[in-house]
């Protein structure tokens, strides 16, 4: 019987997603697509969920589209704008929009869509013997998934046009240092941190982090006067939440607060 292309782990206040086709890198066929679609909508409808870990089962992240999937039996190639509209983007939107953190634990490779999937992620931990690989370019693709966005956002027009003119993979010790992702760590304690950072996440006050998540989205957009303002009806909005009495009232009593993640009744 084929595996499951996703595993759903429920920890304490978190969820693991671990992408799961190792013997194809984590390649994404249509299966994983349902599953990871399906594995997403229910953890944003668990109400206690307050973190999401995303990695890859044995030894790569993910290799992005199942190249395998898109060659017809009689060796044709496929129109690709509808995949992206009914896959790739709404993935990449759902990660934005998943109203907690979502920590990517790059395990090992990731390449096409799969680097870009990680880059869509909040927090980006890599060990230290993963690498990015924009790897569109070797088979006459753009980079997508967001990629053409993220890569200058974060690392700047001529690194972003280097990775995705050349392919060349990047290691995860040089993304760090570009400041292409969050940290690098010794493979051994990846997967440790990762589940670190998700614990502290659920003792965190999920409704500003949501704002917070909208806002540095926005301000790619925005105008200063403009971000000043979303700024300050975030702000109202976090006002109002349980967790922002709870986090005066910790201080002024020298407590550490006990932060629910609950919004305003
Ligand atoms: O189509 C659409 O919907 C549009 C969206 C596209 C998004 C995309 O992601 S396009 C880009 C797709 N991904 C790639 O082009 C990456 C292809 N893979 C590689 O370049 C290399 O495999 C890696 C750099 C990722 C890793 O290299 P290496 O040497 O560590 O491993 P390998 O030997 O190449 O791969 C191991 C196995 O995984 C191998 O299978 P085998 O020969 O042992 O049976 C290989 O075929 C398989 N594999 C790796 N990547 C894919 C894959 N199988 C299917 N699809 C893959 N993407």
């Amino acid at each position: 019987m084929e595996e499951a292309p996703v595993l759903v782990e429920r920890r304490a206040g978190y969820r693991v997603i671990t992408l799961n086709r190792p013997r194809q890198l984590n390649a994404f066929n249509e299966a994983m697509h349902q599953a990871l679609k399906r594995a997403l909508a229910e953890a944003e409808e668990d109400g206690d969920c307050r973190a999401l870990l995303l990695t890859g089962a044995g030894r790569a992240f993910c290799a992005g589209q199942d190249l395998r999937e898109r060659m017809t039996p009689d060796g044709k190639t496929m129109v690709l704008g509808d995949a992206l509209d009914t896959h790739y983007n709404p993935l990449v939107r759902k990660l934005r929009a998943l109203p907690f953190p979502v920590v990517a634990a790059v395990n090992g490779v990731a390449a096409g869509a799969g680097a870009n999937i990680a880059l869509a992620c909040d927090i980006v931990l890599a060990a230290r013997s993963a690498t990015f690989v924009q790897a569109f370019a070797k088979i006459g693709l753009i980079p997508d998934c967001g990629g053409t966005w993220f890569l200058p956002r974060l690392i700047g027009p001529a690194r972003a046009r280097g990775l995705a003119l050349t392919a060349e993979p990047l290691p995860a010790d040089k993304a760090e240092a570009w400041g292409l992702i969050w940290k690098t760590l010794d493979d051994l304690e990846l997967m440790a941190q990762a589940h670190q950072l998700c614990v502290h996440f659920t003792a965190a006050p999920t409704v500003a982090l949501a704002l917070t998540k909208r806002a540095l989205d926005e301000a790619w957009a925005n105008d200063l006067d403009a971000q000043l303002d979303l700024e300050r009806e975030s702000q109202r909005e976090a006002s109002l939440s349980p967790d922002y009495a709870e986090g005066m009232r910790a201080f002024l009593q020298k407590r550490p607060p006990a932060f629910t993640g609950r919004r305003a009744p």
